[in-house]
């Protein structure tokens, strides 16, 4: 076979549907891949009725046949797909209660497999279902499930740009974009799309919420043709599109002297965008805008607030049922180190709560997960169960900006899980930023997650080969944050690399310690930030410490750590409904991972875990580069059991990870020797 990049390591992810090589599992799946009967028709339906051919063909070695049928009895063997209203109207007498338009049921009898969806997509998803039961030998007989999802709103976001970069990629260049133009490999696409379907991804934006000049021009004439042409690839896959657009954008295009929100030429300006953007794609989904961040114009120039911004978006887009996601992420960049009156931490909550109810129907605050940007740990951001009145997104990050760029491995979904579960109290107990963000806690219409993606166009999509558990997990998660990380790794691995018992023990243990094992070599208890400035990878302990970014950590010779307490620190930890405002404001009480987050401490404060902060320190460092190393030795007792060109392109990373957790274990570890003065209880060597 030729090498192309359709068939190099990794491209198939965990679409990769391989021979059932076990002669019984294959025969009693048989039954169902004579035939795949569509009851209807419909571009989604055809998504799924060819993805259920192309799963079948390769799991059980022969294609089976396609159809259309009218009526439920018609279809007297193999699996046949329909809307709820087509199986009613077939003639389908025993109905699962209503199961919304992405919502699906699968059921199994006398050997037939039924996927019902609520609408079309509920069928693409329903399919998709059933292929990872094959793939991951599942029982089919006698299947019967309902799924729905538990967000409405599942978001990708593509921080590309049009000369193809991607800000924060780690995984090549853009899918999308190349020198200005449009560069898009149609069936690239296509397999993206199958991809984020078949995790339930059900929108996406294309470009960076940075919105340079040329991508101002994303929403005119001159690209809204080649927008509309992936728009279009995205539809058969039930993703809606989504573009991030520059606030000023009438000013930058020389076509208004003022972006003010309250002026009527920039409230047409906006108008007549939007009609030219629904007539290229009437079923568009909307906006989404980093304001007044970085750099990035807003409303502030003009003396109004995020509220008078967003809203006036929302009223341009909401004849054509657009919304508006705005972006919370809003602080001062340009602050002086000396100034400890001012924390970066406070920003987002300071800058929207006075605004909460305040904003239209079609507008979405889309709040990163933690106060400051997507550390290895932060607290959960206080507008989560804060914002009562606003519906709002939470925003991941899948690049791993901070989490070892996809040359470390980091398995994300504990982390998010910790996140989605953290229990706000808004409402009392049990009001967890899963409820909040889905819309649910307060009663909101609409509500989800979106995530910066971790893809590129690098053959395996995300770099590093296990890096894509993550944009598989997350996924998962958004359509149901009950799901176990370890439940969507083991699916994850069964479908990637195939039944394998020991390969899935392996992998699965590297990919739950993962987490852990980053963080102990890197900042410590919650402190964040020890990175190297502008491009964030590898050790550098002062490398934000005097800068303009408001990310300290306050290291001297007595103690770390940032004093965010209402007493006597920045107010902080007064963001919070109790129990966390109190926990966290109190020295004892506040959960070791977070210490130096809420708190400055000498290094010899004890723990609870019964160390001294240094002695934390040097233990977890010494510990983390030692279990690095134990990763790549995990790996290296798969060989054979994987395919060699993956094996070995993973190999090369986790070889690259344990040689750099050395070298974050001595830069940490000797820092904070020459700082303290204090030795390593266990006299081990430090520089
Ligand atoms: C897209 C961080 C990143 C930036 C990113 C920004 C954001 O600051 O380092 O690259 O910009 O977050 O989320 O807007």
């Amino acid at each position: 076979m030729t090498a192309t990049i359709y068939n190099k390591p990794g491209y198939l992810a965990w679409l990769n549907y391989r021979f059932i090589e076990d002669k019984a599992s294959r025969t009693s799946c048989a039954r169902y891949g004579s035939a795949v009967t569509m009851l209807g028709d419909s571009p989604l339906m055809e998504s799924a009725a060819e993805e259920l051919r192309l799963g079948l063909g390769q799991l059980l070695g022969k294609e089976p046949a396609l159809g259309q049928c009218s009526a439920v009895g018609e279809s007297p063997c193999g699996i046949l797909i329909g809307t709820q209203a087509a199986m009613i109207e077939g003639g389908l007498e025993e109905l699962p209660a209503s199961l919304g338009e992405e919502g699906y049921s699968l059921r199994e009898a006398d050997g037939v497999i039924l996927v019902i969806g609520g609408g079309e997509r509920g069928v693409l998803y329903g399919a998709f279902h059933l292929l990872r039961l094959l793939q991951t030998g599942a029982e089919l007989q006698g299947l019967e499930l309902v799924e729905q999802p538990s967000n409405e709103l599942r978001m990708i976001n593509h921080w590309d740009n049009m000369d193809g970069s991607v800000e924060r990629g780690y995984a090549g260049r853009s899918l999308f974009f190349d020198q200005h133009e449009f560069r898009v490999d149609s069936r690239r696409l296509k397999d993206y799309a199958r991809l984020l379907a078949s995790i339930g991804i059900n929108a996406a934006t294309i470009n960076n919420v940075n919105v340079h000049r040329v991508e101002t021009e994303l929403i005119r004439e001159r690209f809204l043709p080649e927008v509309a042409n992936i728009a279009a690839q995205f539809r058969d896959y039930g993703i809606q599109l989504y573009l991030s657009v520059n606030y000023a954008a009438p000013v930058e295009l020389g076509e208004l002297t003022t972006a003010d929100p309250l002026d009527e030429s920039v409230q047409a300006w906006w108008s007549k965008q939007c009609e030219s953007v629904y007539r290229h794609i009437p079923d568009f989904g909307g906006f989404v805008v980093k304001a007044d961040s970085e750099f990035r114009p807003g409303p502030f120039t003009y003396g109004r607030d995020h509220a008078d911004g967003a809203n006036m978006l929302a009223d341009a887009i909401a004849p054509y049922g657009g919304q508006v996601i705005w972006r919370c992420f809003v602080y001062n960049c340009l602050q002086d180190w000396r100034d400890r009156s001012t924390d970066r931490a406070r920003a987002a909550y300071d800058h929207f709560m006075p605004l909460d109810g305040r904003f239209r129907d079609n507008v979405l605050l889309q709040i990163k997960n933690g106060p400051m940007d997507f550390q290895v740990r932060e607290p959960v951001s206080p507008l989560f169960g804060g914002l009562e009145r606003t519906q709002h997104l939470l925003e991941l990050q899948i690049a791993q900006e901070y989490t070892g760029q996809q040359r470390h491995l980091f398995y994300l979904v504990p982390q998010w899980k910790r996140i989605l579960d953290f229990d706000t109290h808004a409402r009392g107990e049990g009001s967890t930023v899963a409820e909040s963000a889905s819309g649910r806690l307060f009663g909101q219409r609409l509500g989800g997650i979106a995530a910066v993606t971790n893809v590129g166009n690098d053959a395996n999509w995300t770099g590093h080969g296990l890096a894509q558990a993550n944009l598989y997990g997350y996924g998962r998660l958004t359509w149901n944050p009950q799901t176990t990380a370890e439940q969507i790794a083991s699916d994850w691995i069964r479908m990637t690399f195939g039944a394998d018992a020991e390969t899935e023990r392996v992998i699965s243990d590297m990919l739950m310690a993962s987490p852990d094992i980053y963080e102990s070599y890197t900042a410590p208890l919650g402190v964040g930030w020890m990175v190297n400035p502008n491009h964030h990878y590898g050790p550098n302990v002062d490398g934000y410490e005097y800068d303009k970014w408001g990310t300290y950590h306050f290291a001297d010779r007595d103690g770390i750590g940032v004093d965010r307490t209402t007493a006597t620190g920045t107010g902080y930890s007064g963001q919070y409904h109790k129990p966390w405002s109190d926990i966290y404001e109190s020295v004892e009480q506040c959960p070791d991972e977070l210490l130096l987050f809420f708190h400055h401490v000498p290094y010899t404060h004890v723990l609870h875990s019964g160390k001294t902060v240094i002695q934390h320190i040097y233990d977890t460092h010494f510990d983390g580069a030692e279990r690095a190393a134990g990763l790549l030795a995990q790996w290296d007792a798969l060989e054979g059991r994987i395919e060699p060109g993956l094996h070995a392109g993973i190999r090369e990373r986790l070889a690259h990870q344990a040689k750099h957790a050395c070298e974050w274990r001595d830069q940490i570890n000797t820092y904070f020797l020459r700082k303290s003065g204090i030795a390593d209880e266990r006299g081990r060597t430090i520089y």
